[in-house]
C-alpha cells in the first residue's frame, strides 16, 4: 500500500511565471449570476469523470517523424513539430498519409462509457494548428488534406449523443505552429523556423483570422458542445479572453469554459498532471495522462496502475474535483490496449461504487488516515461515503470528530449492516475481517441532522 500512498503525494505546482494566469490561485472572474453558473455546471459537477483525447497528425508515427535518411526521429511528444523544428511544408505532408481506417467513434465512446466516464473532450486543434474537423476558416484540416476525408469531431459528437455522454472540444489558443501570427514569450514555444521574426507576429491577426472563426464553427456545426477546453492562453489579452467568453455564451449558453480561456475567466480551474492538496474554491478538474504522453507515443507502455488511478479518482472526488483522464489514439484510430485495460478496470470499480462518486461533494473531514470521504446531503442529514484504502486489521474504523447520531452503516458492495458506536474520538465502525475491494472499499454511513464534526 505504501507504494500507492507514496504516489498519491501532490506534485506542487511549479513556480513558473504565469502569463495568462493559468496557475494563479486567485478566484476566477464570474460573469453570470451564481445561480446561472450553478445550473450550467450542475451536470459537470455530478459527472466527476471524463475522457480526454489527444489525437492529431503527431499520432501518425507515435510522435516520431521520418528524417532525411528515412530514419525515424524522436519527436518526444505531441510537440514534435516544435521539438524537431519540422518545417510546416514537411510536417503538413503527414496529412497526405493520415488515414485512420480503424477509427470508430462509437467504439471510442463505448470505451469511455464502460469506464464510467460521463463526458469526452477531443483535441479539435492542438498546437500544430491542424484542425481535426471540417473547418472553412482554414483548409489545414483533416477533411480537406487527408485521404480519410471524414470529420472525427462530428462523428464523435454524434456517437456521444447516441450513447448519452456529453461532448466537448479542446482548442489550443496560444500555440499554433501553422499560423504566422502566434508569438510566445521570447519565442520559446513559437514556430521560429518558418516564421523567425517574433516581433512581426500579431496575435490579434491570428485571433481574428483563425481562432475566433474556428471556435465559432465548433459551436455552430457540431450540436451542443458541453465543454470548450482551451489551452495555452499566455498571449491572449483580457479583452480577447472576455470576447471569447461572450461569444461562447451567446452561441451556446450551456457550454462550460475552462480557465485556460485566459486572464482568470472561465467556469472552472485546471490542475494538470497533479491533484491539488485541498482542492479549490472554484470548480476544478485534474487532467492527467494514463502513461507519460498526451499524444500517442510509440513505445510508451508505462501505464499507471488501475489501483493508483481509482484511488486518484476517489482522492479528486473527495476534494470536490473532476478527473479528466487522457487517451492518445494511434494514427490508425485505435486507443492503445494498455489504456483500454485500465479504463475497463476503473469501469468495473465504478459499476459497484459509482454511487459514492457521481453527484457527490467534497469531504467534510480535513484528513482521514485510512482513506477518503465523499458526501451527499439528504433532507434530514447526510450520507457519508467512506472510501477505505487501508482496511483496519483489528476491524475497528474511527471516523474522527464525527458527533452526529448514526442512522445506518452498510457496506456498499453487499448492503451488509455494520455495527457502530460513538466514542470521544468520533464514530467507531466494526468491520468484517476481509475488505470487499482491495483497492478501495466503500461504506455508506447515514447520519442525522446537520454535520457536527469537531
Ligand atoms: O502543451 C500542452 C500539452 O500538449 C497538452 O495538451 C496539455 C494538456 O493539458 N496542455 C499543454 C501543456 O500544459
Amino acid at each position: 500500500m505504501a507504494a500507492v500512498a507514496a504516489v498519491m503525494t501532490v506534485a506542487s505546482a511549479t513556480a513558473a511565471p504565469d502569463p495568462g494566469n493559468i496557475h494563479s490561485e486567485e478566484p476566477l472572474f464570474k460573469i453570470d449570476p451564481p445561480q446561472v453558473e450553478a445550473r450550467r455546471l450542475a451536470w459537470w459537477e455530478d459527472a466527476r469523470f471524463g475522457m480526454f483525447i489527444h489525437w492529431g497528425l503527431y499520432s501518425q508515427w507515435g510522435c516520431h517523424f521520418p528524417g532525411p535518411d528515412g530514419k525515424m526521429l524522436d519527436g518526444m511528444s505531441e510537440h514534435m513539430m516544435l521539438r524537431l523544428k519540422i518545417p510546416l511544408a514537411q510536417y503538413a505532408k503527414i496529412a497526405d498519409v493520415f488515414d485512420p481506417v480503424k477509427f470508430n467513434a462509437d467504439e471510442w465512446v463505448s470505451i469511455a462509457k464502460n469506464a464510467g466516464m460521463k463526458y469526452v473532450i477531443i483535441t479539435a486543434k492542438h498546437h500544430d494548428g491542424f484542425a481535426m474537423f471540417d473547418s472553412q476558416a482554414s483548409d489545414y484540416n483533416i477533411v480537406a488534406r487527408t485521404p480519410f476525408k471524414r470529420d472525427p469531431v462530428k462523428e464523435l459528437a454524434e456517437a456521444c449523443r447516441r450513447q448519452g455522454l456529453k461532448f466537448g472540444v479542446y482548442y489550443s489558443l496560444g500555440r499554433d505552429w501553422q499560423d504566422p501570427d502566434v508569438p510566445t514569450r521570447n519565442g520559446y514555444r513559437s514556430n521560429t523556423w518558418d516564421y523567425p521574426d517574433e516581433k512581426k507576429k500579431v496575435f490579434a491577426r491570428y485571433f481574428e483570422r483563425k481562432a475566433k472563426p474556428q471556435i465559432r464553427e465548433l459551436l455552430t456545426h457540431y450540436g451542443p458542445i458541453a465543454v470548450l477546453w482551451f489551452d495555452t492562453p499566455e498571449e491572449i489579452n483580457k479583452e480577447e479572453s472576455l470576447e471569447l467568453v461572450n461569444m461562447i455564451r451567446q452561441l451556446q449558453p450551456d457550454c462550460i469554459i475552462n480557465q485556460r480561456v485566459g486572464n482568470r475567466y472561465g467556469d472552472y480551474r485546471v490542475a494538470e498532471q497533479q491533484v491539488p492538496s485541498a482542492g479549490y474554491s472554484d470548480p476544478w478538474e485534474t487532467c492527467m495522462t494514463l502513461n507519460r504522453h498526451w499524444g500517442y507515443y510509440l513505445g510508451d507502455e508505462d501505464w499507471k496502475p488501475a489501483e493508483l488511478l481509482i484511488r486518484r479518482l476517489v482522492d479528486i472526488a473527495s476534494k470536490g474535483g473532476n478527473f479528466l483522464l487522457n487517451v492518445g489514439p494511434t494514427g490508425e484510430g485505435v486507443i492503445p490496449a494498455g489504456s483500454v485495460e485500465r479504463l475497463q478496470e476503473i469501469g468495473r470499480w465504478l459499476k459497484m461504487n459509482g454511487e459514492a462518486i457521481y453527484g457527490t461533494t467534497a469531504s467534510p473531514f480535513k484528513k482521514l488516515d485510512w482513506g477518503r470521504c465523499t458526501q451527499k446531503t439528504t433532507a434530514d442529514g447526510a450520507t457519508l461515503y467512506l472510501h477505505v484504502f487501508d482496511w483496519p486489521s483489528d476491524g475497528r474504523l474511527v471516523v474522527p470528530g464525527l458527533k452526529n447520531p448514526v442512522e445506518s452503516a452498510t457496506l456498499l458492495a453487499d448492503g451488509k449492516t455494520l455495527q457502530t458506536s460513538s466514542s470521544d474520538q468520533g464514530v467507531v465502525l466494526s468491520l468484517p475481517a476481509a475488505a470487499p475491494d482491495k483497492i478501495s472499499s466503500t461504506i455508506v454511513l447515514k447520519v442525522k441532522g446537520p454535520l457536527q464534526i469537531e
